[in-house]
């Protein structure tokens, strides 16, 4: 079994049930061991103008190989109705894996700690919550000791 942290994220439509409806879903996989999600947070939107996010983390422990999960993350972005437009756009559901165990992962399709977690207090402050000893292995450095950073 590998651990993993996952970012979720919504900002159009009831995003509070579309988040829910997330978990729910990552809950119920046979190959998916839900851990811990965090509270939602409001957030300001990082990038184009575009409604406020409700942010938040989860963590589990799954058997899929990182590219399986991502493509479990992507259908359940597409059944809840996410359409891809414009990069940094509003979306109904972001699912991104943020850590996958220790690995670093640099594919076209998937890269592993995801490249701006380290940046975006959006991450940072859900994922302390639930995984403030976690370590994000491109920089060596928990996840407490980030969010304390990004927060300066
Ligand atoms: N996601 C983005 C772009 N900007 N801003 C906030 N506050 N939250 C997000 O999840 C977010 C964003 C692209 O994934
Ligand atoms: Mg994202
Ligand atoms: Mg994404």
């Amino acid at each position: 079994m590998s651990w993993c942290a996952i970012g979720l994220g919504s900002n159009l439509g009831d995003s509070r049930s579309i988040l829910a409806g997330a978990i729910e879903r990552l809950r119920s996989h046979s190959q998916i061991e839900l851990i811990a999600v965090s509270r939602w947070h409001k957030t300001a939107p990082i990038g184009p103008p575009q409604p406020d996010y409700l942010n938040g983390c989860a963590t589990l422990q799954t058997s899929l190989e990182p590219l399986d999960l991502l493509n479990v993350l992507h259908s359940i972005e597409a059944e809840f109705g996410r359409v891809r437009q414009e990069v940094w756009g509003a979306r109904t559901l972001d699912l991104d894996l943020l850590l996958y165990d220790d690995l670093i992962i640099d594919l076209p399709s998937l890269q592993v700690p995801h490249p701006r977690m380290i940046e975006r207090a959006f991450v940072l402050v859900p994922l302390s919550e639930i995984a403030p000893d976690a370590i994000e292995p491109r920089s060596g450095q928990s996840i407490a000791i980030l969010c304390k950073q990004v927060e300066i």
